[in-house]
């Protein structure tokens, strides 16, 4: 990969791999896959969700609502998730098989209590920005390759926001698993087509 390519790991956590708090359907399978993409990239930055208790982004935090019900906020539509990924605990924690000797940085989101981040550039408000596009610009990144958790929210937002920031972007499809609920996979997919986000296999990455 040429030396202002990027590969943006994004939220691989206990919580979100099996017997996790918001586990994702076979999201331990990305390991061995982003594990293998590593040393092809000049570049390699990890993003990990980290939430204060009682952020606004779960269930538990509004009285009657239940897990992947969803709320109207100041922002927008919001979805609500069982409680993940609590900063400090064993669930926020990068997952122990992934490689992470060669991240040159690990941008933490979704710290603010009352705005959720599922994009690794800018928080659920659309306005807050996380710093990492002014970290890419000023080191020169052109290329942004994204793998990970989950496909459907933070990849496909953090893709989707990468691309708008001017990044040529791509989804490294099969180092990435989804959650999938209430049509979530196949609108993200639909987001990510139209707004030119490309869909490469990490086998399509040998020839670049
Ligand atoms: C994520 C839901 C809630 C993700 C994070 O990493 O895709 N999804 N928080
Ligand atoms: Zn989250």
């Amino acid at each position: 990969m040429p030396p202002s390519a990027l590969l943006l790991i994004i939220d691989v956590q206990n919580d979100f791999l099996p017997g996790g708090a918001l586990a994702v359907p076979r999201g331990d399978e990305v390991i061995t896959v982003v594990n293998a993409l590593v040393p092809r990239f000049a570049n390699v930055i990890a993003t990990q969700d980290w939430h204060p208790a009682g952020h606004v982004s779960f269930a538990s935090s509004h009285a009657g609502k239940r897990p992947f019900e969803t709320i109207d906020l100041a922002y927008g539509r919001q979805v609500l998730w069982p409680d993940h990924c609590v900063q400090g605990t064993r669930g926020a924690a990068l997952a122990d098989g992934l490689d992470l000797t060669r991240a040159q940085a690990i941008v933490r989101k979704g710290y603010h209590a009352h705005t959720d981040s599922y994009s690794a550039f800018l928080e659920a408000d659309r306005v807050t920005p996380t710093g990492l596009a002014a970290m890419l610009c000023e080191r020169g990144i052109t290329d942004v390759y994204c793998c990970g958790l989950a496909t459907d929210f933070c990849v496909a937002w953090s893709a989707l926001d990468a691309q708008a920031a001017g990044f040529a972007t791509f989804v490294v499809e099969d180092a990435c698993r989804a959650i999938d609920t209430g049509g979530s996979l196949a609108a993200a997919r639909a987001q990510l087509a139209a707004a030119g986000v490309g869909m490469l296999a990490s086998t399509e990455l040998a020839a670049r």
